[in-house]
């Protein structure tokens, strides 16, 4: 597959597609916006709902990739979950593979995998094959979109990138975050790789900085090109100070998903 050049990057209004739509011109692309809602200063951002196939379709038409980050990033109601994340990718998809686009990196979550026990100790990280254990409505919206995406693989040709994003946030802000974070311009260098490798069919990875405390395994990700820069250990002491270490007594602190796992999940994490 040729270096993708215009890349449309859906949910471009959103936390990190604003982090991507400043850090991913500079590796080259063209960056063609879609969201629901409008985005101040970028007229021509296309606003559309994932539920709009014929939207959708002229999204996609004539862009050679498509970061796909659009939809509930949060737990939510089943049918809300249903609507923009199940039905959401699947339109996505579909206009992708009608209009000929070769690749996708899809936006999956750690918490498709997020009742994994954290290792503790000498324990070894998280591998990527891990079972699947979603720890909410959430997380099991992203175990989809990865099998769809083996689907468009196995049978349509259509390439993706599944990355299963800890934390991207300009700061780590929980202790948890420590072990998962992935900072913004870590997550431009991922996705610039997952754009580029070549023959990724579909690849799942792990996304994240290279954190001292790091919980998961990083090598697929490396295998793309990935090469991570950054380290939240910086931030640490400060944040152990405020929040004290990881309590084994508490279910949030063990799993992979922290506060995701409980039920219903606490806000913030
Ligand atoms: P966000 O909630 O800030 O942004 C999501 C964007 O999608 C919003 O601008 C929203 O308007 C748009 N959207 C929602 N439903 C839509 C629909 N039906 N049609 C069109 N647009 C719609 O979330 P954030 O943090 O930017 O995350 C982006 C993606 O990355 C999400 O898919 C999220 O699940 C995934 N992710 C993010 C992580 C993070 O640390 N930020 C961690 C793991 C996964
Ligand atoms: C996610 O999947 C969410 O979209 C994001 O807002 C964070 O909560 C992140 O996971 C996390 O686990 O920290």
């Amino acid at each position: 597959m040729p270096a993708p050049r215009t890349v449309l990057l859906t949910g471009a209004a959103g936390g990190l597609g604003t982090l991507m739509r400043d850090l991913l011109p500079a590796y080259g692309y063209e960056l063609r916006l879609l969201d629901l809602r409008p985005i101040e200063g970028e007229p021509d951002a296309i606003v559309a709902d994932l539920g709009d196939r014929e939207a959708l379709r002229e999204a996609v038409r004539g862009v050679d990739a498509i970061i796909h980050l659009a939809g509930i990033s949060l737990e939510a109601p089943f049918e809300k979950i249903l609507r923009a994340n199940i039905e959401g990718t699947y339109n996505l998809y579909e206009a992708a593979h009608e209009e000929g686009v070769g690749r996708i990196v899809f936006a999956s979550s750690n918490h498709a995998v997020g009742f994994t026990p954290r290792p503790r100790g000498d324990d070894p990280l998280i591998p990527i094959d891990a079972p699947r254990r979603p720890d909410t409505f959430y997380g099991l919206s992203k175990c989809f979109g990865e099998d769809l995406a083996q689907l468009y693989w196995d049978k349509h040709g259509l390439e993706t990138v599944s990355v299963r994003i800890g934390s991207c946030f300009p700061e780590p802000t929980s202790v948890r975050m420590l072990s998962v974070w992935m900072s913004p311009a870590d997550g431009a260098r991922l996705f610039h790789a997952a754009l580029t490798a070549e023959n990724v069919e579909h690849t799942v990875v792990h996304g994240s900085s290279a954190n001292t405390r790091l919980w998961w395994d990083l090598t697929t990700a490396r295998s793309l090109g990935y090469d991570p820069q950054d380290d939240s250990e910086p931030y640490a002491e400060k944040l152990i100070a405020e929040q004290g270490e990881l309590d084994p007594e508490n279910i949030a602190h063990a799993y992979l998903g922290g506060h995701f796992v409980s039920d219903p999940p606490i806000w913030p994490y």
